[in-house]
């Protein structure tokens, strides 16, 4: 329904902005809520305009009587209401979209004739949409998965997506094998579970019988899986395309987004906990951060290369399993992206935004790359099912903000009322119907094909370690840690011990260390024998770029500072540390038993921002404990205090603590270390705080 026509009727109680108020059927029963002033609403009305004079209740034979089928006030409005869903999409059904900008900073002329890439300082509208992969739209923000990063450009030549992943590469080398990737990820068939989670049979199943997604398991097994915010996390166009200059000449081109907060992961048990804490974890954090004009920024970089630097590659280009690393073509920053407004409607806008990649705009092309040429069919077919009619280009959030036009017609929900006699071109009867434009309209790049058609893979796309290996060793120690300690998790719920064996096979040839940790954890009698290879594992040069740690910034700037306090907290230490914390970039929330307010030591009242049954610590990066001595030993026999302070410490997390922060600490049994700071030094707290304590992981967690 269009905003003019949302209505609801004048009643006393005035509903929040933007809320539409269900009055009370009681007082509308005794006419009570018509008696209020009226014309600040308009009429609530049917879809055909007959304006509702008793939204609550259905048409009764009599008092007592049975519901009349003639109410076709009763029946618009249920029938409606039985078709709101749609169905959600068969990957990366849960998304968070929100509205921004994207800036060009440097031009790529001498690439490119796309304007959204060549007018510096212009700006182009943006929708992003950020999703995981397996889970379905009501499942939880955190699962260990890849995010999907996509993103709608709305230029003056027509609109762009750019759909890739937070991930530079992918599972598979040929789009024939993604529904078989899918099924194995997504619930197996006959249960229905696993839920939003690849630690099953299915799964690493598939993966152990395809060596080519051994890239992609090493980052997927990485804390990339777990961003602590999706404000924090990089996007790539994953596949190569091609820039198309006004000559006529083709670039090859790879697109990244990095982000202005650095990089951020979460910690496996800290997600698992999130999970529960908040479902809606991420979409919430990006909810009020734009609430808060806190809005975050990527800056958009590209990496040219020619087809004959691409020759020299040692690897081929056109394999989505394999990157560029950024020592080999280094990344050249030419724009930036600001999300800057919340949708209106998360139905209208992310819901029914419909992405694909075929969507490109005159001076970019695609490349050969097998898995994105099957993708340019999939996503148009995907639509059509999705949102049931080839129309859907007009709904409001994917209609170019460009003129366009042509003599495509009729079709389910055609929303235009195109006039005249002429649908169809060339046309001698219509002196304004569209035309083609051969000097500005899209130009394919001029590539020679060549061969012989067949079912086939460049033996290039064989080498399916080097890049795991290279990746792997470019980690840091910690990072390295992780990875085990994931490929041990999900393994332990393989219940097929053949499929274990196969994994830690294929591992052998990325490091014979990380199978030997990984047989380890799964304490598995002997190593199994490493599968033939097809082609060599080359010794690559490693890449401290592709590191989260070398990624994360020391900083508090978006992330979140929780204080637990409770009656007869130190009123002035709280708000040392709450001023110092917001100074700092963060936003600070405090948690106490209660919801209601807290009484301070000096008998003040302070507001509390989370009760702490609700607010546990994985919900911040850092906490505080203000805490009287009384409050201590009330709080030490609350599990959900000793839980707050065990998990803050388990996580990793600066701690500040006064007096009574410590005693809440000794009572939960939480060691000192670097990480744990006085409450009155808010200097050592904001210092310890921008970081996490990795050094203190081997002290509370065993890692394989
Ligand atoms: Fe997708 N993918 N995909 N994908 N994908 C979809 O399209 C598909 C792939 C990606 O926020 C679907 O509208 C095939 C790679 C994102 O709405 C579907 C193949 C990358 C999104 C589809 C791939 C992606 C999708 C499901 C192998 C990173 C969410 C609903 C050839 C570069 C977009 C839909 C959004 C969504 C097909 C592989 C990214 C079914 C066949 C590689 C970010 O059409």
């Amino acid at each position: 329904m269009s905003k003019k026509a949302m209505a609801s009727k004048p009643e006393k109680r005035k509903p929040e902005k933007g809320l539409a108020s269900n009055g009370d059927s009681q007082l509308a029963a005794s006419g009570e809520l018509h008696q209020s002033a009226g014309g600040e609403h308009p009429a609530l009305t049917t879809n055909q305009g007959v304006a509702l004079s008793d939204n609550q209740n259905s048409l009764k034979a009599n008092l007592h009587g049975p519901t009349l089928l003639e109410d076709f006030i009763l029946r618009e409005k249920i029938t409606h209401f039985d078709h709101e869903r749609i169905p959600e999409r068969i990957v990366h059904a849960r998304g968070t979209g929100v509205h921004g900008f994207f800036e060009l900073t440097t031009s790529l002329k001498p690439y490119t004739t796309a304007k959204v890439l060549t007018e510096v300082g212009a700006k182009t509208p943006v929708f992003t949409r950020i999703s995981t992969v397996a889970g379905g739209a009501g499942s939880v923000d955190t699962p260990r998965d890849v995010r999907g990063f996509a993103v709608k450009f709305y230029t003056q030549e027509g609109n762009w997506d750019l759909v890739g992943n937070n991930i530079p590469v992918f599972f598979i080398q040929d789009a024939i094998k993604f529904p078989d990737l899918i099924h194995a990820v997504k619930m197996e068939p006959d249960r229905a579970f696993p839920q939003a989670a690849t630690a099953h049979d299915t799964f690493w199943d598939f993966i152990s019988l395809t060596p080519e997604s051994m890239h992609m398991v090493m980052w997927i097994m990485s804390d990339r899986t777990l961003p602590r915010s999706l404000r924090m996390i990089e996007g790539f166009g994953v596949h190569s395309f091609r820039l198309i200059n006004a000559a006529g000449e083709s670039t090859f081109v790879k697109f990244h987004w990095r982000p202005k907060l650095g990089l951020q992961s979460t910690i496996w048990d800290e997600a698992v906990k999130i999970a529960g804490a908040d479902p809606d974890f991420h979409r919430r954090d990006m909810f009020e951060a734009i609430a808060a004009g806190s809005f975050p920024e990527w800056e958009f970089a590209v990496q040219l290369f020619t087809q004959e630097e691409a020759d020299k590659f040692p690897f081929d280009h056109l394999d989505a399993t394999k990157l560029i690393p950024e020592e080999l073509v280094p990344l050249k920053v030419v724009g930036r992206m600001v999300l800057d407004r919340w949708p209106d409607n998360f139905f209208a806008e992310t819901e029914q935004v419909a992405y694909c990649p075929g969507n490109i705009v005159p001076g970019i092309d695609f490349s050969n790359d097998p898995l994105l040429q099957g993708r340019l069919f999939s996503y148009i077919d995907t639509q059509l099912s999705r949102l049931g009619s080839p129309n859907f280009h007009q709904i409001l959030i994917n209609a170019p903000k460009c003129p366009f036009g042509n003599h495509q017609r009729d079709g389910h929900m055609q929303m235009e009322q195109p006039v005249g006699r002429v649908a169809y071109e060339p046309n001698s009867l219509s002196e304004t119907s569209p035309r083609e434009t051969p000097d500005h309209g899209f130009h394919s790049a001029a590539v020679t094909e060549t061969g012989e058609k067949g079912r086939v893979r460049d033996e290039r796309f064989a080498d399916h370690y080097s890049q795991a290996r290279q990746f792997y060793l470019s980690q840091s120690g910690y990072e390295q840690a992780h990875i085990a300690s994931a490929l041990v998790f999900e393994l332990s719920k393989v219940e097929h011990l053949h499929i274990r064996e196969a994994l830690v096979a294929h591992l052998r040839h990325i490091e014979e260390d990380l199978a030997q940790r990984v047989a380890a954890g799964l304490a598995l009698d002997k190593l199994p024998a490493a599968p033939a290879v097809a082609a060599p594992v080359q010794q690559m040069k490693l890449s401290p770029a592709l590191q989260i740690i070398g990624k994360m910034k020391d900083t508090l700037r978006g992330r979140a500072v929780g204080i637990l306090i409770a009656n007869g907290s130190d009123g002035v230490v709280i708000q040392k540390l709450k001023k110092a914390a917001t100074k700092a970039g963060a936003s600070v929330k405090i948690v106490a038993p209660t919801v209601g307010g807290v009484q301070l030591s000096d008998g003040s009242q302070l507001a509390v921002d989370g009760q702490l049954a609700g607010t546990p610590s994985v919900l911040f990066d850092a906490v505080a404990l203000v805490l009287s001595a009384e409050g201590a030993t009330t709080l030490s026999r609350e599990s959900a205090a000793i839980d707050f302070v065990r998990d803050a410490f388990g996580h990793l997390k600066a701690i500040a603590a006064d007096q009574g922060g410590q005693a809440l600490l000794s009572k939960a049994h939480v060691g000192q270390d670097a990480g744990i700071v006085d409450a009155n030094d808010q200097v050592a707290f904001i210092a310890a705080a921008i970081t996490r304590q990795w050094d203190r992981e081997k002290s509370v967690r065993t890692l394989a």
